[in-house]
């Protein structure tokens, strides 16, 4: 009985997370490698949901906490401001990427080494809805790009 009902609830599980991960795509996710020392980093990735939603912000196991940026250029000086959420239009690839919109771990706990993948999770609202898209990002050091 016990295990009949534990399999039930595998499946109801199974098929929530195949669910979720249909609505929201995440593509060519990366972060940018740290070294000792340094507390915060960028993360960067596009995004796709299926249907009307919002980012809500991100979270990482290296990080204190994950905010939502956006970068902006006002009187020369480069900007960087935090927003609460932003629109993911219907079928529509949102991008963050450096110069714009991107993710901002903030308080790193450990310096992220190049090369290495950092397990993510997006956080997207869809009505009432809360996503969580957990995705894998290669930690790359700006001397690459
Ligand atoms: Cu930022």
């Amino acid at each position: 009985m016990l295990s009949k009902r534990h399999s039930l609830l595998c499946a109801a599980l199974i098929s929530i997370t195949s669910i979720a991960q249909a609505d929201v795509t995440v593509t060519s996710p990366w972060v940018r490698a740290t070294v000792e020392g340094m507390e915060v980093s960028g993360g960067f990735l596009q995004v796709k949901s299926d249907q009307d939603a919002r980012l809500i912000g991100a979270e990482c196991a290296c990080a204190d906490h994950v905010e939502l940026h956006e970068m902006s250029m006002k009187g020369g000086v480069m900007r960087m401001r935090q927003l609460p959420s932003l629109a993911l239009p219907a079928g529509k690839q949102v991008e963050l990427e450096p110069g714009e919109f991107h993710l901002m771990l903030m308080g790193l706990k450990r310096p992220l080494k190049d090369g290495e993948s950092v397990d993510m999770v997006l956080l997207v609202k869809q009505g009432k809805k809360l996503l969580r898209v957990p995705y894998k990002a290669e930690a790359r050091s700006p001397a690459r790009h």
